[in-house]
């Protein structure tokens, strides 16, 4: 009889990597296991970030893991982050949001569009975890339109004077910069704030059922003064940070990978073990059409963010690319995780399995950079050459 294949990769996915990409995803896989997934549950349960992992996570050099090594990163390739971002949501989505924040919407933009003496200042140390970053793009009044801002920053001389509010803003509270974007008279700019500039606040939202292992805040700026070189020099509009969500948005289409991989696991566990009507719940033939169809789009996630990362490595990757494969893949993993769930009967509706964490974790990711509707508008638009926004 031949060989079983692996439930969580019926393709052999893993066969298309490189000695090194599988080597960073049996690293960061093995930090999972033995570090995030025994204590992760109670975090979550306690809307606990559990800062304690960071030092780790930046000695395995999974911070700004894709920047040159001159700046202190690692300079992986655009796969190996996929897998880090898919290794860190296996264990949670908090988790993983805290490294794309840091990695993506953080240190990206400073390399990006920084001045040297901001990339010297900054990037050596958020690699090494001791300085962690946020990224203010979301105000109150609505996230999917950023171009309609209402933070404004000011010339005032040789400062900038900033005024606004930013809202649901991953590490908000952790952070020791803020990666802020403001309306100015030359369009829209961006500005490296630390957090203990007079007039900044942040405050932690609370009550949130989603994300719980994971910081969320409001940001306000009161008359927060900085210096010309706080400013990004080497970016203006809204490009500037479009440019930084397609970094991030690439990770995430990895991420929700992981979590799905978790959830069918633990399901298929279960459903082997549970007897139900004198046989394993397994053992129904509903049960496992509904197994087959979460094998089947996690195959198809893994081919279609391992192609995106082929592409981006080659300097191919399109946005709109990146737009299909957020939509695709995390609403497989929303579809799962809620199945799981279901499958799990009662005991699926407590933290002692992840099932119900992880599709309250996806809610978030399904709204956050980007919302479904936004992606599949920008897929839209793309087929028909009509801007429907
Ligand atoms: P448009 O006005 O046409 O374009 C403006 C300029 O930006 C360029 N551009 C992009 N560049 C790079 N990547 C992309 N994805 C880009 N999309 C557009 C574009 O070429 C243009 O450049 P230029 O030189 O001509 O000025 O803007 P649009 O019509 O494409 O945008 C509309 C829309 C709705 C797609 C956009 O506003 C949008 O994406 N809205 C959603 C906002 C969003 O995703 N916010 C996320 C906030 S951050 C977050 O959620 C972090 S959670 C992280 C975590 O915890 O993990
Ligand atoms: P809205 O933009 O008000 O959208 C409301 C609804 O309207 C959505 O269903 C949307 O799809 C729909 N909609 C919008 N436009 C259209 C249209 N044209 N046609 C049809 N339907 C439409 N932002 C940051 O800047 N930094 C962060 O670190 C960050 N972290 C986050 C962490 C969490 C846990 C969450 C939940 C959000 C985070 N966000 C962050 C904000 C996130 O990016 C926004 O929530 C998201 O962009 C949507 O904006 P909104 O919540 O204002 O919803």
């Amino acid at each position: 009889m031949a060989q079983r294949l692996d439930p969580l990769d019926l393709y052999d996915v893993r066969s298309l990597l490189t000695d090194e990409e599988r080597m960073v995803q049996d690293t960061v896989g093995r930090f999972v296991d033995e570090k995030v997934l025994p204590m992760i549950g109670d975090a979550f349960d306690q809307a606990r970030f559990p800062a304690e992992l960071v030092p780790e996570i930046a000695a395995l050099g999974l911070l700004g893991a894709t920047l040159p090594e001159e700046y202190g990163c690692a300079g992986m390739n655009a796969v190996s982050y996929g897998l880090i971002c898919q290794e860190l949501e296996r264990g949670d989505s908090g988790l993983r949001s805290f490294a794309s924040v840091q990695s993506s919407l953080c240190m990206y933009p400073i390399f990006a569009y920084g001045s040297e003496e901001q990339k010297r200042e900054y990037l050596p140390r958020m690699a090494a975890g001791e300085v962690i970053g946020c990224f203010g793009l979301t105000e109150p009044h609505g996230g999917s339109d950023p171009a309609n801002m209402k933070t404004v920053a000011r010339k005032d001389g040789g400062d900038w004077v900033i005024n606004g509010a930013k809202m649901w803003i991953t590490n908000g509270n952790l952070a020791h910069i803020a990666i802020v974007w403001a309306q100015t008279d030359d369009g829209i700019q961006g500005f490296v704030v630390p957090t203990d500039t007079k007039g900044f606040a942040a405050q932690v939202v609370h009550k949130k059922m989603s994300l719980r292992a994971s910081v969320t805040s409001g940001l306000f700026f009161d008359e927060v003064r900085v210096p010309d070189s706080a400013r990004l020099p080497n970016v203006k509009g809204l490009k500037g940070p479009l440019g930084c969500l397609n970094q991030a948005r690439y990770g995430i289409t990895w991420g929700p990978i992981g979590a799905a991989q978790a959830c069918l696991k633990e399901v298929l566990d279960y459903s082997e073990q549970r007897i139900l009507f004198g046989r394993p719940l397994a053992a129904n033939q509903a049960v496992q059409i509904r197994l087959a169809d979460m094998a089947r789009r996690i195959t198809t996630a893994q081919l279609l963010s391992l192609q995106l990362g082929r592409l981006k490595d080659a300097g191919r990757l399109q946005p709109t690319q990146v737009s299909l494969a957020k939509w695709n893949n995390v609403r497989m993993a929303l579809d799962i995780a809620r199945d799981c769930r279901d499958i799990l009967g009662g005991a699926g509706i407590t933290t002692e399995h992840s099932a119900i964490r992880h599709a309250l974790n996806l809610e978030s990711v399904i709204t956050y950079e980007g919302t479904e509707t936004v992606h599949q508008l920008v897929v839209g638009r793309e087929l028909t050459g009509i801007n429907a926004f």
